[in-house]
């Protein structure tokens, strides 16, 4: 069933193709490994993922991270119901996809499963060069209005997954959230 194991914090991890959603979620799991600190080498290869990504991280508890690839958006919505934390990605070094990402994005807001769930919006790639800056990018987009106006709680981080930075906040946004929410 879509609700996978009883007891297990499940978070969905969406966006678009290329984003950096499989190398995230590898880097997160090496993360919980060592603690949250030690290096993490260099990043490991990743493929295109096909159907869905499940990758288990222990952050205090048992985090269950689903990536849904791109070709199952037809059956997404059945994996809403058992979600409490969304990991939102965008590519922060393509703003040709902003547009696409953020009407992707106010969908899964809009859905009434997901009304409960906590929101994390990442800006991956920050490492690469781009004609925007990130503040830019959440004006042009209105991110702020989107978060003012939405039922759920909303935030937002600069990460690289390539780089690692800001990945031990992803780590303890995952933490905190499962905490609060049982
Ligand atoms: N420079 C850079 N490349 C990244 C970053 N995150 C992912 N990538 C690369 O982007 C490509 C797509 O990554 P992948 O994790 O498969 O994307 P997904 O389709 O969202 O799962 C791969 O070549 C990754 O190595 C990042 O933060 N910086
Ligand atoms: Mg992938």
């Amino acid at each position: 069933m879509p609700g996978g194991e009883r007891g297990v914090a499940m978070c969905l991890l969406l966006g678009a193709a290329g984003v950096g959603k499989t190398l995230l979620v590898k880097r997160l799991q090496k993360l919980s490994a060592h603690d949250g600190k030690g290096d993490l080498g260099d990043p490991p290869p990743t493929r295109p993922t096909v159907g869905t990504n499940l990758t288990d991280i222990v952050a205090q508890k048992k985090i269950t991270i689903r990536e849904l690839g791109g070709c199952m958006s037809p059956i997404w919505p059945s994996y809403y119901g058992t979600c409490r934390a969304l990991l939102f990605v965008l590519d922060a070094s393509d703003p040709t996809q902003l547009s696409a990402s953020c009407a992707h994005l106010l969908g899964l807001l809009s859905s009434e499963e997901l009304a409960e769930a906590s929101v994390l919006v990442l800006f991956n790639k920050t490492d690469l060069p781009c004609y925007m800056t990130v503040e830019e990018m959440k004006s042009l987009m209105r991110l702020p209005d989107i978060i003012a106006c939405a039922k759920q709680c909303i935030s937002t981080a600069e990460i690289s997954a390539w780089e690692g930075t800001g990945l031990a906040g992803v780590l303890r946004w995952l933490q905190d959230t499962h905490r609060a929410s049982r």
